[in-house]
């Protein structure tokens, strides 16, 4: 499949990967926007949020634990982070397969641009 992540997944091309387990891969987004920006993905290729299916929820549901658990290993868990799921060309989804942002390690403001 023609998709950036799932090469990433597959180890067809690099990613600095700090999280992994059966259902989700973390990596190091390449264009941080804080001083912690890491792409949590499920391994299961679901194109954007509209595609999510009832199968789908405890799978979508590690994202944000993934989140929370990475968030707490790099000490922020409490002073608090930003997580941001794009969709679509307006909502500024550049990659079609659904990934968490999480962003930590800066004050954050509202609303999101
Ligand atoms: P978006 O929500 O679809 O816009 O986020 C895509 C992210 O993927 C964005 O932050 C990019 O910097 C990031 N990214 C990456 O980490 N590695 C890549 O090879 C590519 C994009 I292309």
């Amino acid at each position: 499949m023609d998709c950036l992540f799932c090469k990433i997944i597959n180890r067809d091309i690099p990613a600095d990967i700090v999280f992994e387990d059966d259902e989700v891969l973390a990596f190091n987004d390449i264009n941080p926007q804080a001083p912690t920006h890491i792409l949590i993905i499920p391994k299961r290729h679901i194109a954007t949020l509209n595609d999510i299916a009832d199968e789908d929820r405890a799978l979508v549901g590690r994202l944000p634990q993934v989140a929370a658990q990475l968030a707490r290993e790099r000490g922020f868990a409490d002073d608090g982070y930003r997580v941001v799921m794009n969709c679509n060309e307006q909502g500024g989804q550049t990659v079609y397969h659904i990934h968490m942002h999480l962003m930590g390690g800066r004050r954050f403001t509202w609303p999101a641009g």
